[in-house]
């Protein structure tokens, strides 16, 4: 049997005998400080990073390399049409337009973004295309819609889905902006992987929050917010409400508490106490963490219960449930 089709049937075996129970007991293994972990090793975000985490899994098979298997996984959630917060086919903004963010990293400091960007329909390849062809970091809006044309990425109708197109008709009735938390609107993805060598890479992509001002952007693109890695120490990604994770620089923030000596597990929740102290109305807030550290060990924390990620390893693909003891 081929690797990727053996990886999936793990992956399909490990979801269908995932137990919330014993899979938070296996995130509190890796709160200990056995550097016990696990590489290769890729964690993403919900329950689309079950596979986003199977086509990463392939890409690493593959290639070997810990950037294509990030860039490869989120490339799937970017076309899954099921998905409303990630990719062309996301809910639009307040005006009817679906604009993109994303951001890519590796853990030698090299990265690349786009913000606010439309009709394209892997903006997770142009964040890398900016990584490594351009001298800057992040590139918005039409100027990211002109590089892209420059290197070649086709640009698709700027036509919203039929199921997008349904739920903003149904919007427009009231036009009232309320981000709801723990559904489709927090559905970005952020992946962060280890490979063997103990080589980190991440990558975040979403259309953000339905109903967003035309021109806002979120956490994803940030370098430091949405996403951030480093070899020396490990990696973050965020999904949730975008302004309460930049306002505490959420992921550098974890990185640097597990530089600091924190484990993944711990600096999630540390990062996830800031976000509460900096942030007001945070019973309507949704926000989490993913994080691992050089070792492969794994770290998981939201502001309230509901949020999940998937974890893929030699031994399978897995939902699991990163829960929050949070009390409004
Ligand atoms: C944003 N963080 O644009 C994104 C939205 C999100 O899961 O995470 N959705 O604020």
């Amino acid at each position: 049997m081929s690797q990727r089709r053996k990886f999936i049937r793990q992956s399909l075996l490990g979801s269908a005998l995932f137990i919330p129970g014993v899979a938070a007991s296996c995130a509190q293994t890796n709160e200990e400080k056995s550097h016990s972990g696990d590489k290769p090793l890729i964690l993403s975000t919900w329950n689309h990073g079950l596979p986003a985490n199977a086509d990463a899994w392939a890409k690493l098979q593959e290639t070997g390399s810990i950037l294509d298997a990030v860039e490869a996984g989120v490339r799937n959630t970017e076309v899954d049409m099921e998905n409303l917060s990630v990719g062309l086919q996301g809910l639009p903004d307040r005006e009817g337009i679906t604009t993109l963010d994303a951001s890519i990293m590796t853990g030698d400091g090299a990265c690349g973004s786009v913000a606010f960007v439309r009709q394209i329909k892997h903006p997770i390849s142009l964040a890398r295309a900016v990584m490594e062809k351009t001298p800057h970091v992040l590139l918005a809006g039409e100027g990211a819609r002109q590089f892209a044309i420059a290197q070649g990425f086709p640009l698709e109708e700027e036509k919203l889905s039929p199921k997008a197109q349904a739920e903003y008709d149904k919007w427009k009735v009231t036009s009232q902006y309320k981000p709801i938390i723990n559904i489709e609107n927090h559905d970005t993805i952020g992946m962060i992987g280890i490979d063997t060598q103990g080589k980190l890479a991440g990558s975040c992509t979403t259309s953000g929050l339905a109903y967003k001002m035309h021109g806002r952007v979120g956490d994803s693109p940030i370098i430091g917010a949405g996403l951030f890695v480093d070899d020396e120490v490990g990696a973050a990604t965020a999904t949730g409400l975008g302004e309460s994770i930049i306002r505490i620089c959420g992921s550098f923030l974890i990185v640097e508490l597990m530089r600091q000596g924190r484990t993944p597990q711990e600096a999630c929740e540390e990062a996830v106490r800031r976000l509460i102290a900096k942030n007001k109305d945070i019973k309507d807030i949704q926000a989490g963490f993913l994080a691992i550290n050089k070792y492969g060990e794994v770290g998981a924390y939201a502001v309230h219960p509901g949020f999940n990620f998937a974890k893929a390893t030699e031994s399978g693909n897995i939902l699991v449930d990163a829960n929050s003891h949070f009390k409004p």
